[in-house]
């Protein structure tokens, strides 16, 4: 990078990808390339099992017990607004509530925000403290029979906090209140498991846990997504076609109109693969190690302070140094061959809530090591010199 060594610590923004990715998308297009569903032949029989056995790979990589629950889409993003969509053709009407909390990524608050201008429902919202953990009193309290869904992130990609969604499910439960957790952030770090959080809708992408990008997962409970309606509709998600009316298919199909991203599906299937043959637990232990290490040597650094101080954090630190500018702090690591991100990351709200329009943010993979920390806090020194 720029002539020096790569350190590559913007994770949270997307994962590199193991040659066992790269090589499935390049065996696909190269050896076979065909569309799913649809042709008798050779090819198109391959690639529908290759894609239909990334279902079930899916559906074991977060506890789920039936394939048919995985819904391919293109990420995250794509995951939330299908259910927003849904929520808002047949659950909410004016006066119902959608509870989020203050460290949603935007992806996990517009299309709420859609919703509620839609549907007349109203957005709430739970606030976190100084140290970036959820106010659960405050969310006890917001809790309440008029709440149709409660929507939170599972790790937030600012702060790193890992929030306590079990708990947060059981209370939530109680009153017969549906949950969607957004898994982005946690997945690449730790194995999820749906069914022990018990969990209505669950949202991941692809390309944050070493697979492509531009494909990711919803899983939803059954019964929650037949009775949702289809988010598009085309090809391939129909039963039966007339001018006088169609009747569509059972899920997953319902849900995956036209030509899906099959490549993406494969290549996120050897992804599946790749993790399943770690010690994941090893590598969550590793990550924490790189964690508390990079915490002690960035708080040595005179003026940085770090915005999110959760005891319970996953290996992302969002950072300030004095008062220089965080794409600054970007730049001058860029020059040194340390990729970081800096910004707002799609958090605008709650870099509000701390005061600041932006952070610098170092976010770390199992592959990282303490070399690429030495070189940050080296990097870091040398910019604050060079600022004066
Ligand atoms: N966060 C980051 O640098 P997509 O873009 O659909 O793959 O993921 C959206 C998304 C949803 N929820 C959380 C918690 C996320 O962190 C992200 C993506 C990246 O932090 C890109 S903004």
């Amino acid at each position: 990078m720029r002539g020096k060594p790569l350190s590559y610590l913007d994770n949270a923004a997307t994962a590199q990808k193991p040659v066992a990715v790269i090589e499935a998308l390049d065996r696909y297009y190269r050896a076979e390339n065909s569309n799913i569903h649809r042709g008798v032949h050779y090819l198109s029989e391959q690639a529908t099992d290759a894609y239909e056995a990334t279902r079930a790979k899916a559906a074991r990589f977060i506890g789920a017990t039936d394939p048919d629950e995985i819904i391919f889409v293109r990420g995250a993003t794509e995951g939330i607004n299908l259910i927003s969509h849904g929520f808002t053709e047949s659950v909410l009407q004016p006066g119902d509530e959608i509870l989020i909390t203050h460290m949603e990524h935007h992806a996990n608050i517009v299309p709420w925000q859609i919703a509620a201008q839609k549907t007349g429902a109203i957005l709430k919202v739970v606030p976190v403290d100084d140290r970036g953990v959820l106010d659960m009193e405050a969310f006890e309290a917001l809790l309440c029979e008029k709440t149709k869904l409660v929507s939170v992130v599972h790790v937030s990609n600012s702060l790193g906090t890992i929030n306590p969604v079990k708990v947060i499910i059981d209370k939530a439960h109680a009153l017969n209140v549906p949950v969607l957790v957004d898994g982005a952030q946690s997945t690449p770090h730790m194995a999820a498991d749906v069914a022990e959080l018990g969990c209505d809708f669950f949202v991941f992408s692809g390309h944050k846990v070493f697979g492509p990008t531009g494909i990711g997962v919803l899983w939803g409970k059954r019964e929650w997504l037949e009775r949702l309606p289809a988010y598009q509709s085309g090809g391939d998600m129909i039963e039966k076609v007339d001018f006088e009316g169609t009747t569509y298919k059972g899920i997953p199909g319902k849900f995956e109109a036209g030509t899906p991203h099959i490549a993406g599906v494969i290549g996120l299937g050897a992804a599946f693969d790749y993790l399943a043959s770690m010690d994941r637990v090893g590598a969550l232990q590793h990550e924490n190690a790189l964690l508390n290490v990079a915490t002690e040597q960035l708080l040595a650094i005179d003026g940085l302070r770090i915005i999110g101080t959760a005891p319970n954090k996953a290996s992302v630190i969002s950072f300030l140094i004095d008062d220089i500018h965080p794409h600054d702090i970007g730049t001058f690591l860029d020059a040194g061959g340390i990729a970081i991100r800096a910004g707002h990351h799609c958090t605008q709200p709650l870099l509000k809530r701390f005061g600041v329009p932006a952070t610098a943010r170092a976010s770390f993979a199992f592959y990282n090591d303490f070399e690429d920390i030495e070189r940050l806090v080296e990097g870091l020194t040398k910019m604050k010199q060079f600022f004066g």
